[in-house]
């Protein structure tokens, strides 16, 4: 089946050229997972691509937790997720204003070189998004910001006032490919996705087969459920990277998000 056909109206309201990839991407793996790879070694991060790249549309990184971290091995990291053709995502969380953020994406780890999406909480203001734009095209290179308009975490600041807030302004901006919702409350999800529209991808944190809380504060809630409330991609870390049988795991999430969507 074609991308526009399983994605119905969000493919047809949505644009952009990397939501369109990436809506491509699941169709071709009927997976909606993105893999949160929060492994503290290289060798770890490599392992866990090459059990589950296939079952995966994406791979969500952390640069700055990784132990022996170094410009070469991650470069050829990041060959590794593209040739298992998934999009590359840095959760940095950039908070500080357009111009600095900008240049947060270069420096020692230089995230606008390798990554083709990032966060970004909009607390600063909208020039954010034109910050980090401005830093993909200091290389010649095009990416998208997804904003946090919810987060999974208990307690978080991040009230319905606040997602309004950043759902109105991030809607407006082609540099912002989506936004950040909490995988955990398929009731929250609803309603914004009713404020998103088709028009933007909503991506989900806070996603686990086994529903509940989680260490430190996580909350998970059901991958299926989540894509019925309208979640585009679910965010699974522990569930896979910790799992016995990464590749089963990764299959299962994957399948239970396929489902969610054929029945959306
Ligand atoms: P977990 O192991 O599935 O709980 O990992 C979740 C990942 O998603 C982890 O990398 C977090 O940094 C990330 N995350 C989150 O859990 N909740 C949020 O609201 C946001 C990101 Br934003």
């Amino acid at each position: 089946m074609q991308a526009a056909d399983v994605w119905g109206q969000r493919w047809a309201m949505n644009t952009l050229p990397m939501a369109r990839t990436y809506m491509e991407v699941a169709c071709r793996k009927k997976s909606l997972v993105c893999l949160a790879a929060d492994r503290s070694t290289m060798a770890g991060l490599n392992d866990l691509i090459d059990q589950v790249g296939p079952y995966v549309a994406a791979l969500k990184t952390h640069v700055d937790l990784v132990d022996d971290w170094t410009a070469e091995s991650w470069h050829a990291f990041c060959a590794k997720a593209q040739a298992a053709d998934l999009l590359i995502f840095e959760d940095r969380k950039f908070a500080d204003i357009g111009g600095i953020s900008r240049k947060q994406m270069a420096g020692v780890y230089d995230i606008r070189s390798w990554s083709d999406l990032v966060t970004a909480h909009l607390i600063s203001g909208p020039d954010i998004v034109d910050g980090l734009q401005a830093g993909w095209g200091d290389v010649g290179r095009q990416g998208g910001v997804l904003l946090l308009a919810q987060m999974s975490s208990r307690g978080n600041l991040l009230d319905s006032e606040y997602t309004a807030q950043v759902v109105a302004k991030g809607k407006a901006h082609d540099g912002v490919f989506g936004f950040i919702g909490n995988g955990s409350r398929p009731q929250e999800l609803t309603r914004l996705r009713s404020a998103v529209g088709d028009g933007k991808m909503i991506w989900t944190p806070g996603v686990n087969l086994a529903v509940g809380d989680g260490e430190m504060g996580q909350r998970y809630g059901h991958p299926k459920e989540a894509v019925l409330a309208g979640s585009d991609c679910i965010i699974v870390g522990s569930g896979i990277h910790k799992a016995d049988d990464p590749a089963a795991q990764a299959k299962a999430y994957a399948d239970a998000s396929w489902q969610g969507l054929s029945l959306r």
